[in-house]
C-alpha cells in the first residue's frame, strides 16, 4: 500500500462551472476512487484560484468587497462537486491564510538566493489574460491566446530567473517520459523550449491591481496570479517545508489540468520547484478538451453545457461514466446529447444493467433465490473464471498507466462475456435436462463476475454500483465501505453461496431518445437529428450476427414438396454432414436446376416440420416482391465454410 496525490487545477472562481470543469474533476475523483480501491492511501485537492483583476473587476461591478464575492462564488463549485459526488480530501482556496504564507514563503526563499530581480518592463498587456507579451508574440497586434486588444505598460516590477533553467528542464523532460503526457503534449513543450525562455514578471504593482497577495519584499507589490495559483499544490497538503503531511505528500503523483495549461505547468512550475530545491510532481496530465461543434466549450464562446442539467436528466453515475468513457485522455472529444444517450443505453442500460436483471431472475426462478454453490467445471466454465481472476490486476495496471479507457474497455469485454457465456450455456436449457450442478456452476460464475464488475465500476458509478451490489446482500456492500480495509473485494470467489439475491428495479433503464420535455432549459433534438439517434439505437450489436452460424452449402439434391407450389425439399452438404432443409423458392426456381449450385444456409435455426417435412436450416435469398434470388458465394468455396 502506497500514497497517492493527485489534483485539479483550481478553477476561477468567477467562472460557472461547465462540463470541461466537470470533467476534470470526475477524472480526478475517479482515479482517486480506483487506488484506494487497489489499497493506496490517496490525497485529493482541488479548489478555486481567487486572485487577480478579473475577480477585483467582477467584485467592483458587483459593489462587493472581493474576498466576499469569491465566498459566494465559490459555492457554485463546492455545490456542484457535492452533487457529483466529488470526493476530495481537500478543497483549497488561494484566499486562505496558510496559502499565503506558503506563497510568500516561496518568494523570500527565491529572492535570497538570487532568482528573483526587480527591472524595467514595458510590455504588452493583455488584461483578460492578465499578462504580458512581447511585440513578437502578438498575432495582429492582438493577445495571441485570446484574441483582444493589448495595451502597452512600462513598469519597474519583480521578475523570475525562467531563462536560467532552460536547458536543465529540456534535459528533464528528456530523461523522464513520465514527466508530462500525453506524448503530443510533451513534443509540444520540447518545442516550445527550443527557443529562449523568457523571465517571467511576477509582480504587479498595487496601484493597478491590489486583490493578489502581498509581495513580502515590496509591500507594493502583490503577486502574478499564476505563480499564486501553481503554488496551491504545495500549500494544499501543509505548511511549507520541514512539515510531516509534506514530506508525506510531495512530490504529486498527477497534476490532471486541460491542455490550455499545460505551459504553465510543464514550464513556469517545475521551474519553481527546482529553484526551491523541491522534487517535481511525477506526472502532469494534460487532457483534451470538450467541443461543442468543433469548438472548445467555454464561457467566452458561450456554448457552455451546465452539468447540473445533465444530472437532473440523466443521474450522476451515468454522467459520470458518459465523460469519462467518451474522452480519450489525451484527445478532444465532441459532446453531444445523443452521445450521453447512446452511451447510456448501450453500456449501462444493455450491457451491463441488462446483465444484473438477467442473473437476479434466474437465480430466483432457478434456486429460489438464493446463490447456488459451483459444482462441476467445465472449460467453458475455467474460461470465465480465468478471465475473472484476472481483471482485476489488468484494471489496476491501466490504472496505473492513467489509462482510463483501457481500464473500461477490460471491464466492458468482461461483461459482455458474462452475457455471450450465459448465452452459450444457456442455463434454461440445463435446466431443462436435469443438468443442476452445471447450471449451478454457471449461475454463481455470472453472479461473482458481476459482483467484481461491479467492483472495479464503482470508482465510477458509486451509488448505482452500490445498489447492484445491494441485490446480493447487505455484507457485499460493506466491502465498498471498507475498501482500505479489504483489498481482497476484487478477488474472485467472495460471493458466499446460499447469500439471499434481492430483486432491485432496474438500475439504468434504457432512456428513449425522444427526449420529453422536462421543463428544464433543455436543447431540443433537431427532427433529423432524432432519426439518427433512432437509427443508432435500433443498430444491433455484432454479438448479435456472431450468433447466427452461417455456411456454405453444396446443393445435392432437390425435389417438388407434394402439393404444394412453392416448397422445395433440398439436401445440401455442409461440410459435416448432410442436411435437408424445406424452402419457398419453387415458384421461381425448377429443383433440377439448383443442384450443385454453392448457396448460403444458416445452420443453427431451430430445426421445423414444414408440410409434414423436416427442415433443419435456411437458405438465404434475396427477394423483391415475386422476384426471388439465392445467394450463393462468388468463387467456389468448399461446403462447411464459414460466412464472417
Ligand atoms: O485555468 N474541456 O482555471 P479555469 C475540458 N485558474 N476541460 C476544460 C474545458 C473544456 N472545454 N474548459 C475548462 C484556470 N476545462 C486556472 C488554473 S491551476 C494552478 C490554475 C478545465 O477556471 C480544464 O482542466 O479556466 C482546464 O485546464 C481548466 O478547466 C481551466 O479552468
Amino acid at each position: 500500500m502506497g500514497t497517492f496525490y493527485i489534483t485539479t487545477p483550481i478553477y476561477y472562481v468567477n467562472d460557472e462551472p461547465h462540463i470541461g470543469h466537470a470533467y476534470s474533476t470526475i477524472l480526478a475523483d475517479v482515479m482517486s476512487r480506483y487506488h484506494k480501491l487497489f489499497g493506496d492511501e490517496v490525497f485529493f485537492s482541488t479548489g478555486t484560484d481567487e486572485h487577480g483583476l478579473k475577480v477585483q473587476e467582477a467584485a467592483k461591478k458587483r459593489g462587493v468587497e472581493p474576498k466576499l464575492h469569491c465566498d459566494e462564488m465559490v459555492v457554485r463549485f463546492v455545490e456542484l462537486w457535492k452533487k457529483l459526488r466529488i470526493n476530495y480530501t481537500r478543497f483549497i482556496r488561494t484566499t486562505e491564510k496558510k496559502h499565503k504564507f506558503v506563497v510568500q514563503s516561496l518568494l523570500t526563499y527565491l529572492y535570497e538566493r538570487g532568482d528573483i530581480y526587480f527591472d524595467t518592463y514595458e510590455g504588452k498587456y493583455c488584461i483578460p489574460e492578465e499578462r504580458f507579451w512581447t511585440e513578437k508574440d502578438l498575432v495582429d497586434a492582438k493577445c495571441p491566446s485570446c484574441g483582444r486588444e493589448v495595451i502597452t505598460i512600462e513598469e519597474k516590477n519583480y521578475f523570475f530567473k525562467m531563462s536560467k533553467y532552460r536547458d536543465w528542464l529540456r534535459d528533464y523532460i528528456k530523461d523522464h517520459p513520465d514527466f508530462i503526457k500525453p506524448e503530443t503534449r510533451k513534443n509540444e513543450i520540447l518545442g516550445f523550449l527550443k527557443n529562449p525562455l523568457i523571465d517571467l514578471c511576477i509582480s504587479r504593482p498595487k496601484s493597478r491591481l491590489d486583490w493578489g497577495i502581498e509581495i513580502p519584499f515590496d509591500k507594493k507589490y502583490v503577486t502574478y496570479v499564476w505563480f499564486d495559483a501553481l503554488t496551491n499544490y504545495i500549500s494544499t497538503i501543509g505548511v511549507y517545508r520541514d512539515n510531516n503531511s509534506f514530506q508525506k505528500w510531495w512530490p504529486c503523483d498527477i497534476h490532471f489540468v486541460g491542455k490550455d495549461i499545460t505551459t504553465t505547468h510543464a514550464v513556469y512550475w517545475p521551474i519553481m520547484l527546482k529553484s526551491a530545491g523541491f522534487d517535481l510532481p511525477k506526472t502532469i496530465f494534460a487532457h483534451g478538451w470538450w467541443l461543442i461543434q468543433d469548438e472548445k466549450m467555454s464561457k467566452s464562446v458561450g456554448n457552455v453545457v451546465k452539468p447540473v442539467d445533465l444530472i437532473d436528466r440523466y443521474g450522476v453515475e451515468s454522467f459520470r461514466y458518459v465523460l469519462v468513457k467518451n474522452m480519450i485522455i489525451g484527445s478532444d472529444a465532441s459532446f453531444s446529447e445523443e452521445m450521453v444517450i447512446n452511451t447510456i443505453n448501450s453500456d449501462l442500460a444493455n450491457d451491463y444493467g441488462n446483465l444484473l436483471s438477467r442473473i437476479v431472475n434466474m437465480v430466483e426462478i432457478y434456486f429460489e433465490g438464493k446463490i447456488p454453490e459451483t459444482a462441476a467445471v467445465s472449460k467453458t466454465d475455467e474460461k470465465i473464471i480465468t478471465a475473472g481472476k484476472s481483471l482485476p490486476e489488468s484494471v489496476k495496471s491501466y490504472i496505473e498507466n492513467t489509462d482510463l479507457n483501457s481500464a473500461l474497455s477490460a471491464i466492458f469485454v468482461y461483461i459482455r462475456k458474462i452475457n455471450k457465456y450465459i448465452d452459450e450455456t444457456a442455463p434454461w436449457t440445463l435446466y431443462k435436462k436435469n443438468k443442476i450442478k452445471e447450471l449451478k456452476t454457471v449461475l454463481y460464475n455470472a453472479c461473482e463476475g458481476f459482483r467484481l464488475i461491479s467492483v472495479l465500476l464503482s470508482p465510477i458509478i458509486i451509488n448505482k454500483a452500490e445498489t447492484a451490489l445491494s441485490a446480493f446482500s447487505e455484507e457485499v456492500m460493506k466491502y465498498i465501505d471498507n475498501v482500505n480495509e479489504n483489498e481482497e473485494i476484487y478477488s474472485w470467489g467472495k460471493l458466499k453461496p446460499g447469500t439471499s439475491v434481492k430483486k432491485i428495479d432496474s438500475i439504468f433503464p434504457r432512456i428513449d431518445s425522444d427526449l420529453k420535455d422536462t421543463g428544464k432549459p433543455e436543447r431540443k433534438m433537431k427532427d433529423k437529428e432524432k432519426d439518427k439517434v433512432k437509427k443508432e439505437l435500433e443498430k444491433i450489436d455484432i454479438e448479435y450476427i456472431k450468433k447466427i452460424d452461417m455456411r456454405v452449402g453444396r446443393i445435392l439434391d432437390a425435389s417438388p414438396i407434394k402439393n404444394s407450389e412453392t416448397l422445395l425439399k433440398i439436401i445440401v452438404d455442409i461440410g459435416d454432414g448432410k442436411r435437408q432443409l424445406v424452402a419457398g423458392i419453387a415458384g421461381q426456381y425448377k429443383a433440377e436446376e439448383i443442384v450443385g449450385k454453392e448457396i448460403v444456409v444458416v445452420t443453427n435455426i431451430k430445426p421445423a416440420k414444414i408440410r409434414g417435412t423436416k427442415s433443419n436450416g435456411m437458405l438465404l435469398a434475396a427477394s423483391a416482391g415475386e422476384t426471388l434470388s439465392l445467394i450463393s458465394v462468388d468463387r467456389s468455396m468448399d461446403p462447411g465454410s464459414e460466412i464472417s
